[in-house]
C-alpha cells in the first residue's frame, strides 16, 4: 500500500478553504477513489509527493510537459527572464513578438496569432471573434469534446465534466446553451443537419481534431475533409481546438497530422511550457476584426507577460531544434504493443487508440469513434486499474476520459515498467490473478 499519509493530511486541510480540496475538479480523484497524490517536486518524466512517493508521470500536467518538468533550458530561461527583466509589465515586449513569430512559422495557417492566459480564455474569445467576424450566432462543437469551461462549451462537455458527470453544467442559461448545438464526433451528417436547420446562422465549427477529453479519439480524416468542404460552403469559421494535440501529436498539430487547414486555431499547454499562456490565431483577415484593430473586444491583464513567454518560446525552440516526434512515435508504439500483448496474454479485448504521443487505454471491447463508444467503457474497472498503476510507481490521468502522455524524458526503462505494472494492474481490474 502506498503512504499517503501527509497528502491525506493536506487534502483534509486543503478541504476546509478550497472546494473539493482541488484548484480544478479532475484532480480531486472523485472518479477513481482514494486521496490524491499532493506533488511537491516535478523532474523529467517524474514527480514526487509529500510522503517521498516518486511516480513515471503520464499526465505532465496535463499535456504541458513533452520535454519533462523543469527542462533545465526552459528554467533557464524564465530564472533569466526574472532576474534580468521582471515577470510582468502590461506594456508590450519582444518576448511576445518572438513567440508570435515561432508560432506563426511552425504553423502556417495562424498569420497572426494573439495571447492569452489559458485555453478557455482562447476558445471563448475565438467563438466570440468568429461571431464577431459572420455576425451570427450559432456554434457546433462535438459532444465529448472540451474546450474548457466558457459558458457556451459546458453543454455535453468531455474531461472533467464528463468524468463527474455534469457534461452540461447548471449556471449556464439558456439564453446561452440555445446557440450551442452539439454534433456527433466522425458524423458528418450530424453536422449537416444542424447546418442545414440553422441555415445562414452557424458562425463557427470548433471541434478537437484529436479528441482527448473523452479519452483520445481521432477523427477521421474524410470526416474533417468533409468539414472543412462545409464550411467553405456556407461561410462557416471552422476553428480547430489545439490546446491539447498543439506542438504534440507533431510539431505543427493536428492540422499537419491531417493536413487541414483551419481558419482558426486555439493553442494553449505546450505554448506555455508549465506557466499559464493561452493564444488563438489564423487568418489575417479574421484576427484583424479583434480590438483595437477591429471591435471584437478580448483583453487580459497579464497576457502575453514575459514570464510566460519565456517558458512557452523556449520549450519551442526546443521541439523545433531537436525534433523529437520520430523518438517520441518509438517510445509509444512501444508502450501500445506491450500493452497490446498484456492483453492479449491476459485475454483482454480492450480499445487502444492513439496519435503520436497521446493515447487512452479504454475499458470497453468497443472501437471507439465517438462519445457514445467512449462512455461505454468501464470507468470502475478503470478505477481498479489506475489505483494499480499508481501503487506500482505509473501516475495516469485520474479519469477514463483522458489521455496519457509520453514525454521525450521517458526512457525505455520507464516504459518497461509501465508495461510491467499494465499486466498487473489489469489482472487486478479482471481479478485474473492466478491463485
Ligand atoms: P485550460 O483553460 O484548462 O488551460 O484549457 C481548456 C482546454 C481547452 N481545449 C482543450 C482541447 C483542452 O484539453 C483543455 C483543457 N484540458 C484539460 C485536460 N483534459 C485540463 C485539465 C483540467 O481541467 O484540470
Amino acid at each position: 500500500m502506498l503512504n499517503l499519509n501527509k497528502s491525506k493530511e493536506l487534502f483534509e486541510r486543503a478541504k476546509k478553504v478550497i472546494p473539493g480540496g482541488v484548484n480544478s475538479p479532475v484532480r480531486a480523484f472523485n472518479s477513481v477513489g482514494g486521496t490524491p497524490a499532493f506533488v511537491t517536486r516535478g523532474e523529467g518524466a517524474y514527480m514526487t509527493d509529500v510522503d517521498g512517493n516518486t511516480y513515471i508521470d503520464y499526465v505532465g500536467s496535463w499535456g504541458p510537459f513533452i520535454v519533462g518538468h523543469a527542462h533545465p533550458r526552459v528554467v533557464a530561461a524564465i530564472e533569466k527572464t526574472m532576474k534580468v527583466h521582471g515577470t510582468s509589465f502590461g506594456a508590450p515586449t519582444e518576448l511576445e513578438i518572438e513567440l508570435a513569430e515561432l508560432i506563426t512559422k511552425i504553423v502556417p495557417s495562424i498569420e497572426m496569432v494573439r495571447m492569452v492566459n489559458s485555453g478557455t480564455e482562447a476558445t471563448m474569445s475565438a467563438i466570440r471573434l468568429a461571431r464577431g467576424y459572420t455576425k451570427r450566432e450559432k456554434i457546433i462543437k462535438f459532444e465529448g469534446c472540451y474546450h474548457g469551461h466558457g459558458d457556451s462549451f459546458l453543454i455535453k462537455a468531455g474531461s472533467g465534466a464528463l468524468t463527474l458527470g455534469a457534461p452540461s453544467s447548471p449556471g449556464v442559461t439558456e439564453g446561452t446553451a440555445k446557440d450551442t448545438l452539439n454534433a456527433t464526433y466522425n458524423d458528418i451528417e450530424s453536422v449537416r443537419e444542424l447546418v442545414e436547420s440553422n441555415k445562414g446562422n452557424v458562425a463557427a465549427i470548433i471541434i478537437e481534431a484529436v479528441g482527448g477529453n473523452m479519452g483520445v479519439v481521432p477523427s477521421k480524416k474524410e470526416f474533417l475533409v468533409a468539414l472543412r468542404e462545409l464550411c467553405d460552403k456556407e461561410g462557416i469559421v471552422l476553428i480547430f481546438d489545439e490546446v491539447m494535440t498543439g506542438f504534440r501529436v507533431a510539431l505543427g498539430g493536428a492540422q499537419e497530422v491531417y493536413g487541414i487547414t483551419p481558419d482558426l486555431t486555439t493553442l494553449g499547454k505546450i505554448i506555455g511550457g508549465g506557466l499559464p499562456v493561452g493564444a488563438y490565431g489564423g487568418k489575417k483577415e479574421i484576427m484583424e476584426c479583434i480590438s483595437p484593430v477591429g471591435t471584437v473586444y478580448q483583453a487580459g491583464t497579464l497576457s502575453g507577460n514575459p514570464l510566460a513567454m519565456s517558458a512557452g518560446l523556449e520549450t519551442l525552440k526546443i521541439l523545433s531544434e531537436e525534433n523529437p516526434y520520430p523518438e517520441l512515435e518509438k517510445k509509444a508504439v512501444m508502450v501500445e504493443e506491450g500493452f497490446k500483448n498484456n492483453l492479449q496474454k491476459l485475454g483482454l479485448n480492450l480499445c487502444q487508440t492513439r496519435v503520436g504521443s497521446m493515447s487512452c487505454l479504454f475499458f470497453t471491447d468497443k472501437d471507439v469513434v465517438d462519445f457514445e463508444t467512449a462512455n461505454s467503457s468501464d470507468t470502475q474497472k478503470f478505477a481498479a486499474y489506475f489505483n494499480g498503476m499508481l501503487e506500482r510507481g505509473i501516475y495516469l490521468a485520474c479519469s477514463q476520459f483522458e489521455a496519457m502522455f509520453i514525454s521525450t524524458k521517458h526512457t525505455e526503462e520507464d516504459l518497461q515498467k509501465t508495461i510491467d505494472a499494465n499486466y498487473e494492474s489489469l489482472e487486478i481490474a479482471y481479478k485474473l490473478q492466478n491463485a
